[in-house]
């Protein structure tokens, strides 16, 4: 048996997490947030106008030949597929060049546009929108359900390509990664020049554009890359660091997310130049951890090297349903459904997860979310579903409203699971995951479910090869 506890916040997360300061008098968030902005607009006054520029700042700003000799400048790329699955329906089908293409189901359908092609993105539909709204911004688009099977091959093509131009990749999501070229210095002569045929090669074999960022680190290599956006290539040279930061908007940079963005917006910081004049503290007493993290990332600093481990930091699966569900034995049969598919990620990307976390989406659109940490950390089905099932039923009993969303994820991903202390080790859960996997391998997915799994029959069309086809299968991220 694996002890587990509860997990709480990691001290960073707890540390990243606004600290707004005193309430307002009344409590309610807004007079919190305008006193949180009073205190932030009182800690700047505080303190002496501050030039970067004009004298030396604590830290220096940008990397690269400023702070050390040319030679130690790295040379990160960073690639994204531009609307991917979008293009992955207009490659397989021409006829939709040129139109405004939605993927993630049909307009009157519930859930979430996947992503959308860049004609869509002109009548303001974007990721993560209901398809109601979306169908009522853009009616004239075309509307696609998708195929994540057909994704994961695209992405696995794009990545093999990268991966043949250096060993130092990267993964960050099913269409994006981080490329050193610093090592294969002797490789090319020129790293611009590799960099652009790469961008080519790319293109040439997965018939898909790409935009490509180059920076001598990753924060600067991916907000070039959001500049190339999209088909572009956008390298920042050494010294153009601080011209291409200062007149950014804030909310390019990751981590500020909507409520930092209106904190900083009524400090009246609308560019990333900006934020320079913030000394550290003060965006750490505003911000915690992350506060840091901004006054380094705003000036181009970042040494977070390039992780090349294969193993995702976590895996996901959720899906809404069709029609928002109350019915508890329907429920689980979801949830089992989510964590086989869930383990096979696992079990191909040879993870083992230390935290399990379970989401729910009430009919009112209200998330919770449980999670338990793991002593030893698993990859099995059967005890991830029995977990999951564990954190799912206090979500479930804990309120009068139907479901529209279940998702499960494992995440603090490992590669291989620690011999137990106190356990006899046996290697029977791999070895009967192993099993299953060879008979689907033969038979398709759909030929090993559960008695659980196999009540989604009511409700979904069943394919042999790919199981359910569920209403809208999530991403792995
Ligand atoms: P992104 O790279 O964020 O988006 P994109 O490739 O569609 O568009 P671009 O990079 O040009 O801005 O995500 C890659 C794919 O991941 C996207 O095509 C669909 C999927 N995805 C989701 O399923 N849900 C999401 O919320 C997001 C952001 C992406
Ligand atoms: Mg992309």
């Amino acid at each position: 048996m694996n002890a587990a506890t509860e997990a709480r916040p990691s001290p960073r997360r707890q540390a990243a997490a606004p600290d707004f300061g005193p309430a307002g008098l009344d409590g309610s968030p807004a007079a919190a947030r305008a006193a949180a902005a009073r205190a932030a607009r009182a800690a700047v006054e505080s303190c002496p106008p501050v030039s970067p520029f004009a004298e030396p700042p604590a830290i220096p700003f940008f990397p690269g030949p400023r702070s050390g000799p040319a030679a130690a400048r790295r040379f990160i790329v960073h690639v994204d597929i531009d609307a991917f699955f979008a293009s992955v329906e207009v490659l397989l089908n021409p006829a939709l060049r040129g139109l405004p293409v939605i993927v993630g189901g049909l307009p009157h359908e519930r859930g979430v546009a996947s992503t959308c092609s860049y004609e869509a993105r002109r009548y303001g539909v974007h990721s993560g929108m209901a398809l109601r709204t979306a169908y009522k911004l853009c009616p004239q688009a075309v509307f696609v359900r998708g195929n994540y099977h057909l994704y994961q091959s695209f992405s696995e093509k794009f990545f093999r390509v990268l991966r043949q131009a250096t060993p130092d990749v990267e993964e960050t999501s099913i269409d994006e990664a981080y490329l050193d070229f610093t090592r294969c210095r002797h490789l090319y002569p020129s790293f611009t020049e590799a960099a652009r045929a790469l961008q080519a090669r790319i293109e040439r074999e997965t018939g898909l554009k790409v935009s490509v960022g180059v920076g001598p680190n990753k924060i600067l290599a991916k907000l070039a890359t959001k500049k190339a956006k999209p088909a572009g290539f956008f390298e920042i040279p050494p010294g153009g660091e601080e011209g291409f930061l200062r007149g950014l908007p804030i909310d390019s940079l990751p981590g500020i997310g909507p409520k930092t963005q209106v904190l900083l917006r009524m400090l009246a910081i609308q560019k990333i130049g900006d934020l320079w004049g913030l000394p550290r503290g003060t965006l750490h007493s505003i911000f915690g951890l992350g506060g840091d993290d901004i006054y380094l990332h705003s000036r181009g600093i970042d040494s977070r090297p390039i992780v090349t481990s294969t193993v995702p930091k976590s895996v996901s699966r959720e899906t809404t349903f069709l029609e928002d569900l109350w019915d508890k034995r329907l429920l689980l049969a979801h949830l089992a459904y989510l964590c086989d598919r869930l383990t096979l990620a696992l079990r191909q990307g040879h993870g083992y997860a230390h935290v399990i976390e379970v989401k729910a989406r009430y009919a009112d659109f209200r998330t919770e979310v449980r999670r338990r940490l793991l002593l030893t950390p698993l990859q099995e089905m059967g005890e991830i579903y029995r977990i999951a099932e564990e954190l799912f039923l206090p979500l479930y009993h804990g309120t009068r409203l139907a479901l529209r969303l279940v998702g499960v994820k494992a995440s603090d991903l490992v590669r291989a699971r620690p011999l137990p202390l106190f356990e006899a080790y046996s290697d029977k859960p791999e070895r009967l995951g192993a099993a299953v996997d060879t008979v689907r391998g033969k038979y398709g997915f759909g030929a090993v479910l559960t008695v659980r799994e196999k009540m989604l029959d009511a409700v979904y069309p069943f394919e042999r090869d790919r199981g359910f086809v569920l209403k809208t299968a999530s991403l792995t991220r």
